[in-house]
């Protein structure tokens, strides 16, 4: 063939209404919009009061009174783990799978309703003989097994609130977010499986508990340790308990007690401009409301009949809202995978979607991208005529990524919805509805029936179609975050100043298209998209300078074809690094420490020891020029630089 294929892609022009038969079958229909278009608050109600069970019934949907802090649903009464679990059982589908959970070394186990149900009343009775009452914090740094799930349920059953770790995070992270939490349990493992190892977790949460600096213990008072790996682990008695001697002692029985619609449900930290991670507050009414809604109408769910998936680890937002709240909700039966998408072989999730026959799977851009470099052979080896949806979640989807998505993983018919949200948001804020809007390979399009979004300029005007803006919410939604934890002024600045205390500021660049659907642009702020995962440049910038060795550090996200962004730093050196050797030397040693210290992810692709940094007059260091250098492309305007030799200083120190 002579037709030049990059090139088609590029200028992808295609789009793809949805068929007939997928539009007369599909759960979201045009009467959604209309319906919230005629009244939001109503619209919100009714969502709450059809997808949800209420202990007590609400009678007043939304109080802004006091912008921006929100209430929903305020006087309502609700159990968010009776309306995952108990509600499902009593309405007699007790006997449908909740969970197939396959581990990486291939084993694999399932859990019905009821059976679920059954573990998490007994988790939550453990959690009560421990003391954990409703409010505390507890800390879950866990691998991606069942206990996962069923600690963050078992929490919201007592009325506790968690705070997930990612398994990747170093000690000095976990021990930041205990204490910032102020977390009275830890329940971890002795470690999980990823890429074909056992990598342990236990010595991390001893690590993360000793004293710190000042000789100042942790608030934690127990460690639940679940067994998976069966590797050594070091015991301290009286502190630490094996989930399952505790678990084998409790009553099997626990009857779910109502707690307030706002009850805080959850803290999630997540990266900001500055080096210290955000708390994210979310509560549980309007959460539960919204992850219901979104997961149920963008995802057509069928939960007599679909196998969802969403391959998000429960560390990070995606897997609190659509691996666990929402699938469990709406009483749906999903896969969860512990493990790496390659191992033992780069078919891994092909033959994890043909095994279950899962129809519903959602992804990130990074995963399909690093698919397509493989080639298409490796899933066509598999049976995926199970799938009839594909969702795309944490950064943008290119247009080559999101054909290549329907193409080859979706068989050329199934639509491919690329939801925007954030771990403030709580749930999809922007996203197609699959049985009504015609796809644009590339775009998220548009807000969800319910959730009103802007795309403004400095000046709070909407901006004209292909000039780009600030991606603003103008309305509150249910699943809004409800705070940074312990720190209200910090809640305030970062999110509602820029447009005053009644507009979202989400931090993210957009424009419209000449059709009045969105494209996100990236981060407008210093927050790095590596892989979906959000990273701050100032932390691992404090991380490098923290590091005897250096000086002074820059931090910048270059593109990537691969991860969307990666970690690229500049950094001077305290002592003279005259040759290359000693360069490489002292990169390595400094990508290991941020590994060490945040955790791999955080981890830089490239350090380059320069000699100076470029920075404006006031001082602040010109990342545009930084993250030209790091992209190999023609430096950009240096006129606002308080030295304009510097570039060339960096460009020759780096050759
Ligand atoms: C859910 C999640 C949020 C940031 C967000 C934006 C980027 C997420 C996106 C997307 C373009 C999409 N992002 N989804 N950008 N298209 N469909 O990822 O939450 O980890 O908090 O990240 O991710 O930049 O601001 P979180």
């Amino acid at each position: 063939m002579t037709v030049n294929n990059i090139d088609n892609l590029l200028h992808e022009t295609r789009r793809f209404p949805p068929s007939d038969e997928f539009a007369e079958q599909a759960v979201a229909t045009r009467e959604l919009y209309d319906a919230a278009r005629a009244d939001r608050e109503g619209f919100w109600a009714d969502q709450a009061k059809t997808l949800l069970h209420w202990h007590k019934p609400f009678t007043q949907t939304l109080d802004w009174s006091n912008p921006p802090f929100a209430k929903w649903f305020d006087d309502g009464e609700l159990n968010v783990a009776y309306n995952c679990l108990d509600r499902h059982v009593e309405a007699g589908n007790g006997d449908r799978i909740a969970l197939h959970w396959e581990g990486e070394p291939g084993d694999d186990k399932s859990f019905t309703y009821a059976e679920l149900t059954a573990e998490v009343k007994k988790a939550a009775n453990l959690l009560t003989a421990l003391g954990v009452k409703q409010g505390d914090r507890v800390a879950i740094y866990l691998p991606l097994i069942p206990e996962a799930v069923i600690a963050m349920l078992a929490v919201a059953r007592i009325g506790a609130v968690h705070s997930v770790v990612f398994g990747g995070f170093s000690a000095e992270s976990l021990r930041s977010r205990i204490d910032d939490a102020e977390a009275v349990l830890v329940i971890t493992a002795d470690g999980g499986y990823r890429k074909g190892k056992a990598f342990p977790l236990k010595p991390t949460v001893d690590k993360a508990l000793e004293n710190d600096a000042d000789g100042n213990p942790s608030t934690v008072k127990n460690v639940l340790v679940v067994e998976r790996t069966k590797g050594d682990v070091d015991w301290q008695h009286g502190r630490d308990l094996w989930w399952h001697d505790e678990i084998a002692q409790v009553d099997a029985e626990h009857v779910a007690k109502p707690f307030p619609a706002e009850n805080p449900l959850f803290i999630l930290y997540t990266s900001g401009t500055t080096g210290k991670p955000k708390g994210i507050l979310h509560t549980s009414g309007g959460y539960l409301t919204q992850v219901a809604y979104t997961h149920k109408n963008v995802f057509d769910l069928k939960p007599e009949t679909d196998v969802y998936w969403s391959t998000a680890d429960v560390g990070w937002i995606t897997g609190h809202s659509y691996v666990v709240y929402g699938p469990l909700a709406n009483g749906a039966t999903e896969v969860i995978y512990e493990g790496t998408p390659d191992t033992p072989h780069p078919g891994r999730w092909w033959e994890i979607i043909q095994k279950y026959k899962v129809s519903i799977l959602y992804a990130a851009p990074t995963a399909i991208r690093t698919f397509m470099k493989l080639g298409r052979q490796i899933p066509q080896q598999f049976d995926l005529s199970s799938l009839r949806l594909l969702g795309s979640v944490g950064e943008p989807i290119n247009p080559e990524a999101w054909v290549w998505y329907r193409d080859v993983i979706g068989g050329g018919t199934t639509p491919v919805v690329d939801t925007w949200w954030q771990t403030e948001t709580g749930a999809i804020m922007i996203s197609a509805m699959p049985g009504v809007t015609t796809l644009k390979p590339g775009s998220a399009q548009v807000p969800v029936p319910g959730v009103s979004i802007d795309i403004v300029d400095e000046r709070f005007r909407t901006t004209e179609p292909d000039q780009g803006g600030l991606l603003v919410v103008t309305q509150p939604w249910p699943s809004m975050l409800r705070g940074i934890w312990g720190d209200d002024e910090r809640f305030v600045e970062t999110y509602w100043s820029k447009f005053g205390p009644t507009t979202y500021f989400a931090g993210d660049g957009a424009r419209y298209d000449k059709d009045g659907d969105i494209w996100l642009m990236g981060r407008v702020d210093d927050v790095m998209n590596v892989s979906g995962h959000r990273l701050s440049t100032a932390e691992i910038e404090s991380s490098l300078v923290s590091h005897p060795m250096v000086a002074e550090a820059a931090v910048v996200g270059a593109s990537d074809e691969t991860t969307g962004q990666a970690v690229v730093a500049f950094v001077i050196t305290r002592a003279s690094q005259a040759d290359a050797a000693a360069h490489e030397d002292a990169a390595n040693v400094l990508r290991a420490h941020v590994a060490a210290q945040i955790g791999a992810i955080a981890r830089p692709r490239q350090i380059f020891i320069v000699a100076e940094l470029p920075k404006t007059r006031s001082g602040k260091i010109m990342r545009r020029l930084l993250r030209d250098v790091a992209e190999g492309r023609e430096i950009g305007d240096t006129t606002t630089l308080a030295d304009t030799m510097v570039m060339q200083t960096i460009s020759k120190s780096m050759r």
